[in-house]
């Protein structure tokens, strides 16, 4: 692996070297790794899983513009706080924004962001209040980039009537064994399929404003400093035109869940009202001007919706075999799906009671 990665690194524009690497192994999708080198910054380089993306120029164009767009809207800021505060993509010698291997592998490299921090889980008010300030302010400040030039990198990547055709079509291939193991959730499917549509219907009808979205807005996608203060979104990949209620939703999927997405003790698995509100303060404090009365009525559902489609999202890949996420044992899919079904019934019960 190191001299494939000392390979690929050296294809781009950078005038340091090659010490040491290290995986970043928080994704599902991508491989990831931190580059050391003999001097700073570092770099991480990324391989872009090209069986889930099947058009990286496009994705790469994609988060390239939209850095761009930010480092322009940014450019009032010392240059150091600009860099600690957008994505840099570092090209090619060539001059291209990715490398691709001769076995058809696609890679490319951004700037390290250095002291800075992630979190798989929230413990802290502050964080979830922070959390919504930095995905509020990244939905603000792309709010007049144009979405129709963004590529669709996942078609109908968070389209409910999609997920529950990819479901069903899972149901009819599954194995008898995962299928009588996940029982219990496949009818929860069912019983919330009608509400689960109801912002897709909207988005439909036009009541709903298409605008950039992030569209993987994980709490472990967020920067933050030392101080807790967010700094940067990351993982840019599935920018694409979407509704606001994607991010919002996803967001407090991750940031409001007591434990991790992967937790298997269901008891430690709540939903934290207290968080939700942390978050939704600091996104409205950035983005609400940007924001139409029917966005805003919605966001609540935006929270079970995302959670939903995780949660069908794992069950569907659980129910094929485990073909799409990477997993850390066999059941990992499972254990994921029946964590997000967990927080729905710990958000659905906490909202009937407010
Ligand atoms: C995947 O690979 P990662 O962690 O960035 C997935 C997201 C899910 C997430 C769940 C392209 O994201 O949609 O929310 O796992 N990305 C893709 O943790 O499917
Ligand atoms: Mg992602």
């Amino acid at each position: 692996m190191e001299n494939q990665l000392k390979f690929i690194f050296s294809q781009f524009n950078q005038d340091t070297q090659f010490e040491s690497y290290s995986e970043l192994a928080s994704g599902h999708i991508n491989d990831t790794y931190l580059i050391k080198t003999t001097k700073k910054p570092f770099f991480v380089l990324q391989r872009i899983n090209h069986g889930v993306f099947k058009d990286i120029p496009g994705l790469i164009s994609n988060k390239v513009n939209v850095s761009n767009h930010l480092i322009k809207k940014l450019s009032h800021l010392p240059k150091e706080e600009l860099n600690r505060s957008v994505l840099r993509f570092v090209k090619t010698k060539e001059g291209n924004s990715y490398y691709q291997e001769k076995e058809g592998n696609y890679w490319n490299m951004m700037v390290f962001i250095d002291n800075s921090v992630t979190y798989e889980e929230v413990k802290d008010e502050e964080v979830a209040y922070e959390g919504g300030k930095l995905f509020g302010d990244f939905l603000n400040m792309t709010s007049d980039f144009p979405a129709e030039t963004l590529t669709e990198v996942i078609p109908k990547f968070h389209d409910m009537s999609f997920r529950f055709s990819q479901f069903e079509e899972a149901l009819k291939t599954a194995s008898k064994e995962r299928k009588t193991q996940a029982k219990e959730y496949i009818n929860c499917v069912a019983a919330l399929k009608d509400e689960m549509h109801i912002l897709q219907n909207l988005k439909e009808s036009g009541k709903i404003k298409i605008r950039v979205t992030h569209n993987d807005t994980k709490i472990s996608n967020a920067l933050f400093d030392t101080n807790k203060k967010g700094l940067c979104v990351i993982d840019t990949d599935t920018i694409m035109p979407g509704i606001v209620h994607y991010d919002f939703g996803d967001a407090i999927r991750t940031i409001c869940n007591t434990a991790a997405e992967d937790e298997r003790n269901l008891d430690l698995v709540n939903f934290n009202m207290n968080y939700y509100k942390a978050y939704e303060k600091g996104f409205l404090e950035e983005v609400e001007s940007a924001l139409t009365p029917i966005e805003i009525k919605y966001l609540p559902l935006a929270a079970k919706t995302m959670i939903f489609i995780m949660a069908l999202r794992f069950l569907t890949d659980f129910l094929n075999n485990d073909i799409y996420y990477k997993i850390a044992y066999p059941e990992h899919n499972f254990d994921r799906a029946k964590n997000q079904f967990k927080l729905i019934e710990s958000f659905a019960k906490q909202i009937e009671t407010t």
